[in-house]
This record gives structure tokens, sequence and C-alpha cells, in this order.
């Protein structure tokens, strides 16, 4: 698989005549060479691949890589010793992922460099949109531990635990059974916090007739799960009731809409459709969904923003649909599944139950 992926982006590199690429990005390294250290770049043309990394990650690197990635260790740091090699090299052009450097970093790179030098973002990016069978098979993975949390959490939490208590029960939960860690940290909001739809968790104690959203993912050989489910401990405003049912709405009509070719922007639209029928989109506050793969949040979005609104899903996307409402001084609702793009109807990865709002007996 890993030769594979070296060879794709080579092929990459030489549709696009890049010259020589500097990888920055920990994750698109990951991608293209299985190296899973951190603070190294790859240096790349198209006949060598060469990781730039220091002490700390050789005997990593030298398990991880796959032969045609040799390891060069710097000397006088990361980024003069890359600038040295490169200017050495004899290449007329250079192009950098213009997205991983601070200004300053930035600044100093392109102006101890001889050759010309292109800032470019989205090279490799752009080649993990859709996900091989090796990596749906790590995402499937990653779900099924969220899955199995939730149905776990349900039966633990109870009114005068503390936000805290219960996403550290997750994580405990996640850690022990199959996951390698989360993949961001974990939202537990409860009552009025419910209205943060990022809200991570406090020591907040959970109390009767609160609302209460958890959104969370684990990882499973660096791959993330994401999902979200709103939940009621006892019985909650019928506002919140019946505002569960509309989100529940809108994510299904976005699970049986999603499809190879549709652009995000028709997608979005199908989402926000519902919102607008039942007169509520104003308390639609964030984006629709996203890939998810090495990184929690990736392209494609589903938006309507220009440029991205265009972009067309693929097969072996693997989108999460996750509509919200959010009522200030009231509460919010979210829910949010992850689903494969297929030619036809997509297949949803998370099975946790949804269907009606669930109660905890108080
Ligand atoms: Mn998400």
């Amino acid at each position: 698989m890993l030769m594979a992926r070296v060879e794709r982006f080579i092929k990459k590199l030489n549709e696009k005549h890049i010259e020589q690429f500097v990888m920055l990005n920990p994750k698109n390294i990951t991608y293209v060479t299985g190296f899973t250290g951190d603070e190294s770049l790859l240096l790349a043309t198209p006949n060598k691949l060469t990781l730039v990394t220091d002490g700390r990650f050789v005997e990593q690197a030298k398990r991880e890589l796959p032969d045609n990635v040799t390891i060069y260790r710097w000397q006088k740091g990361l980024l003069a010793d890359t600038i040295k090699l490169i200017n050495e090299s004899g290449i007329d052009s250079v192009v950098f992922e213009a997205d991983q450097l601070t200004y300053a970093k930035g600044r100093k790179f392109v102006d101890a460099i001889s050759p010309d030098v292109i800032p470019m973002t989205g090279v490799v990016e752009e080649m993990r949109w859709t996900k091989d069978p090796e990596e749906l098979a790590n995402i499937k993975k990653a779900v099924q531990v969220v899955d199995a949390t939730f149905l776990y959490i349900l039966g633990e939490i109870h009114p005068g635990m503390t936000e805290m208590e219960v996403a550290a029960k997750m994580e405990y939960y996640m850690k022990t059974h199959g996951g390698e860690g989360t993949s961001f940290d974990t939202i537990v909001a409860s009552g009025i916090r419910s209205t943060f739809a990022h809200g991570e968790a406090s020591h907040k104690v959970i109390e009767a007739g609160d609302i209460l959203t958890m959104d969370f993912g684990a990882l499973v050989n660096g791959y993330a799960s994401d999902m979200t489910r709103t939940i009621a401990i006892g019985d909650v405003d019928p506002k919140l009731e019946k505002t569960y049912y509309q989100v529940l709405e809108a994510e299904q009509a976005g699970i049986d809409a999603i499809t190879a070719g549709m652009t995000s922007r028709e997608l979005d639209g199908i989402i926000r459709g519902v919102f607008k029928k039942h007169g509520v989109e104003q308390y639609f506050i964030h984006g629709a969904g996203h890939n998810v793969g090495l990184d929690i949040h990736e392209g494609p979005y589903i938006t309507s923003r220009p440029g991205e609104g265009d972009i067309k899903f693929q097969p072996n996307m693997l989108e999460t649909i996750e509509p919200g409402l959010y009522y200030p001084g009231l509460g919010g609702i979210r829910i949010e599944d992850d689903v494969v793009v297929t030619e036809g109807k997509s297949a949803v990865l998370t099975t946790a139950p949804r269907r009606d709002l669930i109660k905890i007996p108080v």
C-alpha cells in the first residue's frame, strides 16, 4: 500500500511539473510514507525521497519507511539543513507547503533558497480525499469504538455527575476498547452549555432536565472517527424535543442525498432546506459536515462557500453529516454520523441509536 502511495505521489509531482517538493505537514508525510513521527520533513523529487529528521526519530523511521525513502539526520537544524540540501541540488525550482510555516519561518526559508520557490497548498491533501480499502478499514474500526462507547456511557450517565466525569469515562473506554486515543478533545455539553456548539467538557454538574450533547471520536492506526449524539436527562423543554426531530430530519436528508457526482453546495442546500422548511435555519450556526481521515477535519467540507461548494463528492470519500440547531438561553441539538460516499446511496458506518430522543431515567 505504501509503495503504491509513494508512486501516486511521484505521479502527482510529474503531472504538476514539480521538480522538488518540501512536505512539511506531518499527516501528509504519514500518508505518503507511513512515518508517524513529527518535527521532520520530506524532501521529494520524482527520483528521490528523503526524510529529514533528528536522532529521536531515526529508529522509528527505519521501521516505518518503505525502502525507497532515504533517512537524513540533520546537523544544524531541520530547515537549515534542508535549505543546504536544496541549494546544493542544482534543481531550478522548489515547491513548499505554504500553509505549514509561520510568516517568519516562511520568509527566512524563501530568502535563503537559491532556486525559485513556489508556494502551494493542497497537493497531498487532495490525494487524501478518497480513502483506499486499508484506510476505510481503519476508519470503520474507529467508528466501532465510538459506537460501543456511546452504548457504554448511556448506562453510566446520571444526574449529579460532571461533564468532565462523563468525558473521562468515555475516553478511558475508548482507549481500552480498541482506540489508541481520541481524535479531538471530547465535547460533553449539558443544559445551557449545549448552545456552545463546541463546548468541551467542563466541571458543570449534569442535572435532571438538561439536554446533553456528546461529540467525540476515536483514533485507530492514526485514523479518526467523529460522532455526535444528543440525549435528554429525564424530561426536557418540549421545544428541544421538537428540535431533536428537526435536526434528525435534516441529518437523514443529508445521509439519503449524498452521492458521487453531487456538489458540496447541492448537499448543503438539501440539509439547510429542511431547516428552512421549519423556519429555523438561522439557528444552524456551523458547517453541515466534513471529510475525515488522518485528520479529524479534511476537505471537502459540506458547504455553499464559493469555490469549495463546487467540489463534487467522489466514491470512497468519508463524510460526516452533522446539522445542529442552537437556541441561546435554552439549549442546542446536534446529531452526526459518518458515511462513505458511493455511486448510489451512502453507506452509514455509525450505528449508535438516534431514531428517538434517548431519555436517561432520573
Ligand atoms: Mn464533525
